[in-house]
């Protein structure tokens, strides 16, 4: 047996508060991608008073209230939830591309923020990523949330939310 000193974060909830940061436009997916995220959250025993739901207009707006959100120091996780479509979307890779850029950079300290944004071709590919046969992205990026906060707890570089980090 390895005695490698190893960690991973699990997916149990010890009293993490999270955030999730839903963009309007497309919302029949992006409505989708927050069950789907409330559901997997509710499972692993987060109540719904640890949760706060922020609406945006797009996904172009979701880096400024993930960062503002990080900021106050309110949550242990920031979860962006999008869906930016090619094919009805003329400057797709500005919206796409600038979304995933601010995101990164919001999650950029020791607040995990995590990036639940579909960039697809079609809206048949967004369908299938929001609750269909390839699963549900929301639920997906929860459970990062999950595993990132319980993991730098384990490190050692946060504690409860508040305490000056
Ligand atoms: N926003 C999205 O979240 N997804 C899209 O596919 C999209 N399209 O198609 O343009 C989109 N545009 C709006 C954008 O996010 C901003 O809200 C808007 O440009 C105002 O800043």
């Amino acid at each position: 047996m390895s005695t490698v000193h190893t960690l991973e974060g699990d997916l149990i909830d010890r009293g993490g508060r999270y955030a999730i940061v839903v963009a309007r436009f497309n919302d029949f997916i992006t409505g989708r991608l927050l069950e789907g995220a409330l559901d997997f959250l509710r499972r692993h025993g987060v109540p719904e008073s640890a949760i706060t739901v922020v609406w945006v207009p797009g996904a172009f707006e979701l880096p400024i209230v993930c960062r503002a959100l990080v900021k106050a120091d309110r949550h242990d996780a920031v979860i962006a939830l999008g869906a930016v479509i090619r094919g009805s979307t003329a400057h797709f890779d500005y919206v796409a591309g600038e979304a995933a850029k601010g995101i990164s950079a919001a999650g950029a300290g020791v607040v995990p923020v995590i990036f639940g944004v579909l960039t697809t071709d079609t809206i048949e590919q967004a369908i299938e990523r929001a609750g269909s046969k390839m699963g549900n992205k929301g639920g997906e990026a929860a459970g990062t949330a999950i595993e990132m906060v319980n993991l730098l707890r384990a490190l050692g570089a946060t504690g409860p939310v508040g305490v000056g980090r």
